[in-house]
Order: structure tokens, then C-alpha cells, then sequence
């Protein structure tokens, strides 16, 4: 049985950084973000005769076998579900519009987990399909639904999944990506935040702060309030990045052009054009912002960054099944 899925990336505004079970993947707080409609996976997965081992062929290139530990996860986990016996092959093509480091292991997850519960006869729940993902990835989790949505930690395997805050958001909130080059080595994120919740001295601090920025985060959104999303995420995002630089050994995902990218969004605002910033596990800038001021954004970014590295993004969909 083969089947083909099509799944977007997301964004945090409020950020997941570090888990309470590793093998699970089980994070130490909630977490909410928006899907993009930019950057997307497509994954078939096809259960075959014959096969000794699973195969994993990305970007038409294959994977060795010895790379295949989290896709190895997930599966294993389909054929427990459905008694399905046979190996796979899964086939990936990511869909990102410059090779920019901005392909991400959420859609890759959870464009998986629908394909492969598909192919095994499954028909789970958007839930448990997001409970699936959480196992190769935790950001994929939340990609199983489109729009803004939440990652509720839970505490086992039962209670930790994704659920819809605004599936269709019907406010005018976008996303854009300064692509940003980088010769620093880069650190895991599965590492990076491993690494701060065992050693900064922060990390209790975090989670009181994602716990008030949650709420707040709902209540900023139930209000369509662009402004109070921005400010919230910006805030969020920069509390989380102060975890690695309080890690002992202390690292960073800045690179020198994050912080010229950070001082000129500091300078819009002050003359009056209101946009925010965030960035996760590397050094790419996200813009979120009113898409009414895009077209002034982009005139005030472009001199500094060139044109082709800014790419914009809206609210996307959840992940869906595609025609074989
Ligand atoms: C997030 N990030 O909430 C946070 C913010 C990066 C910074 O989730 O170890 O690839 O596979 O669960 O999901 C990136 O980490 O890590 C991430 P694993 P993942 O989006």
C-alpha cells in the first residue's frame, strides 16, 4: 500500500525548547506556532514485499541506513499500530523556495506520519496523528494542523499532542524570512536544548515565563491583535536564545548579520512601522507583521539584504493526503 502526504512548516511564537522524555519526545512546556504555506514537504511511503530494512530517499538522494534513527522511530511505531510487518520506502521531496537551510524536520515529520499511517491502513485522528509526528520530531507535532495552533505537553504519550488555537485565521497576520548566511558550526537543536535545560540556571525561570506567555498568546490572538502577537513572540523568542548563552558551554545561534538584521527591525518601529522578530535553531530572522506594511518592509529590508533572501510566508494548512 503506498500513500503520499503534503505537509507545511511552522514557526513558534512561543518556543519549545527542551524535553522531559527523550525517547517519547515529551517537551517540558506547551508550545504554540503558526503554519506556513511556503515551505512544505511531500512524503510517500510505500510498505513492501521483499524489503530487509527501511529505505529513506530525500531529495532523490538515499539516506545510509545508518541515518535512518528517527524515521525508523516513526515507522516502527505505524507497524506496532496496525500490525503491518512489511520495510518501506519513503520517498521526500522538500518544496523550499531557496536552498536556505530553512527546510525543517516538521514538515518532514509530519508529513511522514500521515503518509505512513495511511499506507499501513490506519485512519487515525488529527490527534494521534500529531502524537505520531511528536515521535520523530517534536516541532511536528504541531504541524499536523494548519494555522496557529498549540502543542500541549502532557505528560506521557496519551497526553501530549497538538490542537487548533485558529485553523483558518482570518486576520492578517504574515511571516517573513530573512535568510541569513552562516559559516558557524551549528549546533542541534536536539542537543542545543538539551543543553540548556540541564545546565542553565534559567531553565525554571523558562518554564514560568511559557506558561504566562501561552495565555497571554491566546488572549493576544482571540483579539486579532498583531502588535501584542509580534511583542509577545519577540519577547519569548529572546528569552529562549538567553537559555543557550547561560549553557555551560554557552553557545549561540546569532550570526553578526541576526544582529544587523534585529537593529534595523528596532529602527522601523521607531519610525512607526510596526513589525516583530523571532528566529529558532539558527540564524534566519522571521518577521511577523501586518501584511498591509509588506510592501514597505520589504523596500526597507531589501538595500541591506538583497531581494532574493527575503522570502514571505501566510498562514498555511495542516497536513492532507495527496493523489498517488
Ligand atoms: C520550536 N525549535 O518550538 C523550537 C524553537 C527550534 C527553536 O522545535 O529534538 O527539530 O526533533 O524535538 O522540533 C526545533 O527542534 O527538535 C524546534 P526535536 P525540533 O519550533
Amino acid at each position: 500500500m503506498t500513500a503520499r502526504a503534503r505537509a507545511h512548516t511552522n514557526i513558534a511564537l512561543v518556543k519549545y525548547w527542551g524535553k522531559k522524555d527523550r525517547q517519547l519526545i515529551i517537551p517540558q512546556t506547551d508550545s504554540l506556532s503558526l503554519t506556513l504555506d511556503q515551505f512544505y514537504t511531500d512524503t510517500a511511503v510505500d510498505f513492501r514485499d521483499n524489503l530487509d530494512r527501511d529505505h529513506l530517499i530525500v531529495d532523490q538522494k538515499e539516506f545510509p541506513a545508518t541515518k535512518l534513527g528517527k524515521v525508523t522511530r516513526v515507522l516502527d511505531r505505524v507497524r506496532e499500530l496496525s500490525g503491518e510487518r512489511r520495510y518501506a520506502v519513503v520517498n521526500s521531496t522538500n518544496h523550499v523556495p531557496m536552498a536556505a537551510g530553512l527546510a525543517s524536520s516538521a514538515s518532514a515529520f509530519a508529513a511522514l506520519a500521515m503518509a505512513a499511517s495511511h499506507a499501513a491502513g490506519l485512519d487515525l485522528s488529527r490527534r494521534d496523528l500529531s502524537r505520531l509526528a511528536r515521535r520523530g520530531s517534536g516541532s511536528a507535532t504541531r504541524s499536523i494542523y494548519g494555522g496557529l495552533v498549540e502543542w500541549h505537553a502532557g505528560h506521557d504519550d496519551l497526553t501530549s499532542y497538538a490542537k487548533p488555537v485558529m485553523e483558518k485565521v482570518n486576520f492578517g497576520i504574515e511571516m517573513l524570512a530573512i535568510l541569513i548566511d552562516t559559516q558557524q558550526k551549528k549546533v542541534s537543536s536536539r542537543g542545543g536544548m538539551e543543553l540548556s535545560v540541564k545546565t542553565s540556571p534559567f531553565y525554571p525561570t523558562w518554564r514560568e515565563i511559557v506558561a504566562d506567555d501561552m495565555v497571554a498568546m491566546k488572549r493576544a490572538i482571540a483579539r486579532q491583535d498583531i502588535d501584542a502577537i509580534g511583542h509577545l513572540a519577540e519577547e519569548n523568542a529572546m528569552r529562549m536564545h538567553a537559555l543557550t548563552l547561560s549553557a555551560d558551554p554557552a553557545f549561540t545561534y546569532f550570526a553578526a548579520e541576526t544582529i544587523q538584521a534585529i537593529n534595523l527591525i528596532k529602527n522601523l518601529r521607531e519610525n512607526g512601522l510596526n513589525c516583530y522578530y523571532t528566529m529558532d535553531a539558527g540564524p534566519n530572522i522571521k518577521l511577523i507583521y501586518n501584511q498591509q506594511d509588506r510592501a514597505q518592509i520589504i523596500d526597507q529590508l531589501t538595500p541591506l539584504f538583497g531581494r532574493d533572501r527575503l522570502v514571505v510566508a501566510q498562514p498555511g494548512p495542516g497536513a492532507h493526503l495527496l493523489k498517488n
